[in-house]
């Protein structure tokens, strides 16, 4: 269905709900949420959350300058959803990195804006597949909430008569103003599974700093990210970025740095010092096993204040 056509069913379907629009752009079809002069906007493909400029605030979002819309492709930057695995199968490296929904069609289901939140209910277009893969019988959400913070929300359900088994993560990659200088807050003392240069099982002593290619799996995070919660500390930018979650045992750090963005090719010129990626997951160990019949969330919430 052509982005005008789409725009136009949901525009009808949804636009008396207020502060919230449907356009055709350059990245595709988006939805975008308004909230007492907050702003974000959403990718139907793949539900992937692109912006979020909170009043008074820069975009909290990274989106690379290089990135173009390819046909069951994420873009490269703002949230892509991983499910229902992250990273690569080792018994199955011809499928896709971080599964497959990242880049297939969802559409918006329901919408709503009242006095305390705008949000957006979006679903991956039944049935969820992926070439080559038995598909499992799922139905999968994102919820979208922008209130004073941004609220993000996977729930599975196992529509399966088994066990469903999944590893997954939204991804968001966040903004920053000089990756060199920023510091990741709140892992203090949590395990991790560093896989660059090989596979190591570390533990982290204090902030994560930054200087060179960095990517961490930190596992068994519930408790730091639902109190202690984790930070992006930004000196440059005199910001922070907090970083809450419910249904999530793994965090996952990365920044590509100057090589591996080379290779990967659309990070943009020096995109990889403008960005990290903060990921709340269950990945690796902390896979998750979800009943038949019942659901799992996966749940992130970002806020933004003054260092
Ligand atoms: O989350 C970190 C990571 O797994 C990195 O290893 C890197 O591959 C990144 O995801 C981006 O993956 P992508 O498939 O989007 O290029």
């Amino acid at each position: 269905m052509s982005a005008t056509i789409l725009g136009e069913r949901m525009t009808a379907e949804f636009s008396q709900v207020g502060r919230i629009a449907f356009d055709a752009t350059s990245l595709g079809p988006v939805v975008t949420l308004t909230f007492r002069g907050s702003r974000a906007v959403v990718a139907l493909q793949g539900a992937q959350l692109l912006s979020w400029v909170p009043a008074g605030h820069r975009d909290v979002i990274w989106l690379s300058s290089d990135t173009k819309p390819k046909p069951g492709k994420a873009l490269r930057g703002g949230t892509p959803v991983c499910w229902p695995w992250f990273g690569s199968l080792p018994d199955a490296p011809q499928l896709p990195a971080h599964g497959f929904v990242r880049g297939a069609p969802w559409s918006v289901v329901a919408a709503a804006a009242t006095d305390t939140a705008t949000s957006v209910m979006l679903q991956a277009d039944q049935p969820i597949s992926c070439a080559g893969l038995n598909p499992p019988e799922a139905h999968l959400t994102l919820e979208v909430r922008l209130a004073e913070d941004l609220s993000l929300v996977l729930t599975t359900y196992n529509r399966s008569r088994g066990t469903l088994a999944i590893t997954q993560a939204l991804h968001t990659y966040f903004s920053v103003d000089d990756i060199a200088v920023v510091e990741i807050d709140g892992l203090d003392g949590c395990p991790y599974i560093d896989t660059v240069g090989g596979i190591s099982r570390r533990v982290q002593h204090g902030p994560i700093r930054f200087a060179g290619e960095t990517d961490r799996i930190y596992l068994d995070t519930s408790e730091a990210a639902r109190t202690a919660r984790i930070s992006v500390i930004d000196p440059a930018l005199g910001r922070r970025i907090d970083i809450t979650s419910e249904g999530s045992a793994s965090a996952v750090v990365w920044n590509p740095w100057i090589e591996k963005s080379t290779r990967l090719g659309d990070m943009g010129p020096e995109g990889y010092r403008r960005m990290v990626c903060v990921e709340t997951a269950n990945a690796a160990d902390d896979a998750i096993a979800i009943m038949p019949d019942a659901l799992h969330r996966l749940m992130a919430t970002y806020r933004v204040g003054a260092i």
